[in-house]
């Protein structure tokens, strides 16, 4: 229900009172009186009207018991409001901060009174599922007395499960309070969380990738992509556009939540993949075709003898999570690993290689380098070195009878540095160290 509101010119005169009198046909031939308003009102509201019904109103003055003759008569339709939904905001991540939202409007009819709108969501294919994929959304929302729009959350759960993207399509359904308008359904997308193993590989010494730090970088990254060091825009390129679900040529904020992303790069590929990170930071700027309208986060770098070590740590940004640093120290040939985060958080831990030789002590200037490093003595990778283990070897076999490979006579050097922690960088990370060669 709704109201109409009906309005005469005061009669000059020593009225007491007006009857307003409401029919349903031009002749009034069902009036009734409605009401009767106090001398010198002018206007009449009635409260108690169906949308869509025409009613007709007349009034007269009345004096102790002599009436005016009637006013002319007026007639009105009060009108539905009409219901739109649009998604306000249209995704939102697993795992995210980001939360969708939906917005009800109504544009006409009786702003005066609250108006419930029912709703309801698509099932099927392709679509979230409620309590599962987000929380699940109300049957109905009240739009209250004198505003025009409320709006709704849609709050994405965090799975296990790996998916396609899904969407919360919500409709308004069928009322007799209200007519629906040209946008009587929205939705609403739930971005997987989706992991991104992005390598750089190195210039080798001939001038090609084909060294054995290459070959092992490889090996890290392994299930994930791998790009020249020379390549990092056509990184950012393949990067966006799996990032950007509703291919609109940015990446928002849930867009950047939806993805998990972990970079390394070996030699002149440590530097194009710190550089590449870099680039994730750009927000409010266009790379490469896509705006970018917030930083995007990067969960590990891990660096693998990047050329000019030493310099690389204090370019990386802070919105590197965990920054993991393998160099050649070329004065004394060592080989160090670093370990802090990109926010100057100090892990306070130790990882042990192979070797079963840790020194501590030694500390580059960086501002973004902690205390936190494991050294590999060169000569001790000259004599021993057991780094692998066959995962699938009985139990009654000893380490030596397990060990799958040794360099042995060899030396650390830049491209055997990948070799030496390869195990390591794949648990930073976050792989299986399903290694084999
Ligand atoms: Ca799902
Ligand atoms: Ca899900
Ligand atoms: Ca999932
Ligand atoms: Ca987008």
């Amino acid at each position: 229900m709704t109201s109409y509101s009906a309005s005469w010119n005061n009669v000059p005169n020593n009225e007491d009172a007006y009857s307003v009198e409401r029919a349903t046909s031009s002749d009034f031939s069902d009036a009734q009186e409605i009401d009767t308003t106090a001398a010198d009102e002018t206007a009449y509201v009635d409260r108690d009207v169906e949308v869509g019904q025409t009613y007709w109103y007349r009034v007269r003055a009345s004096r102790a018991d002599v009436n005016s003759g009637y006013s002319n008569a007026a007639s009105a339709t009060p009108l539905k409001s009409t219901v739109n939904i649009y998604a306000t905001k249209s995704q939102t991540a697993e795992g995210g901060a980001e939360k969708g939202q939906f917005t009800i409007y109504r544009d006409g009819g009786d702003l005066t009174r609250a108006l419930v709108v029912q709703l309801e969501v698509e099932t099927g294919a392709g679509r979230a599922t409620a309590g599962d994929d987000y929380d699940a959304l109300p049957t109905f929302v009240t739009i209250p007395a004198g505003q025009k729009q409320v709006t709704l959350d849609v709050t994405a759960k965090t799975d296990e499960e790996a998916e396609d993207l899904e969407r919360v399509v919500l409709a308004a359904k069928d009322s007799a309070a209200y007519a629906k308008g040209p946008h009587v359904s929205a939705w609403v997308q739930v971005l997987d969380k989706k992991q991104y193993i992005i390598g750089f590989s190195g210039l080798g010494p001939d001038g090609s990738k084909g060294n054995f730090g290459n070959a092992w970088l490889a090996k890290i990254v392994e299930g994930g992509v791998v790009f020249d060091y020379n390549q990092v825009d056509d990184a950012d390129k393949w990067l966006f556009g799996n990032m950007d679900a509703d291919s609109n040529h940015r990446i928002s904020p849930a867009e950047a939540e939806s993805a998990d992303i972990r970079v390394a790069g070996f030699s002149a590929g440590g530097f194009a993949a710190a550089g590449f990170t870099r680039e994730l930071f750009k927000d409010n700027e266009r790379v490469h075709g896509y705006r970018l309208d917030v930083k995007i986060p990067v969960q590990v770098l891990v660096t693998l003898d990047p050329a000019g070590a030493p310099n690389l740590a204090s370019h990386v940004h802070s919105n590197v999570q965990y920054f993991y640093n393998y160099y050649q120290q070329r004065v004394l040939p060592r080989l160090f690993m670093r370990l802090e985060d990109g926010n100057g958080k100090d892990l306070g831990q130790w990882k042990t290689l192979e070797f079963g030789t840790i020194v501590q002590g030694e500390n580059l200037r960086s501002h973004a380098l902690h205390d936190q490093q494991v050294r590999i003595e060169a000569d001790m990778a000259v004599t021993t070195v057991r780094h692998q283990y066959d995962t699938d070897a009985k139990a009654s076999e000893t380490a030596e009878q397990r060990l799958l490979g040794v360099i042995q006579g060899d030396k650390i050097e830049h491209s055997t540095v990948p070799w030496y922690v390869a195990t390591l960088a794949r648990a930073n990370l976050g792989l299986a160290p399903n290694l084999a060669y």
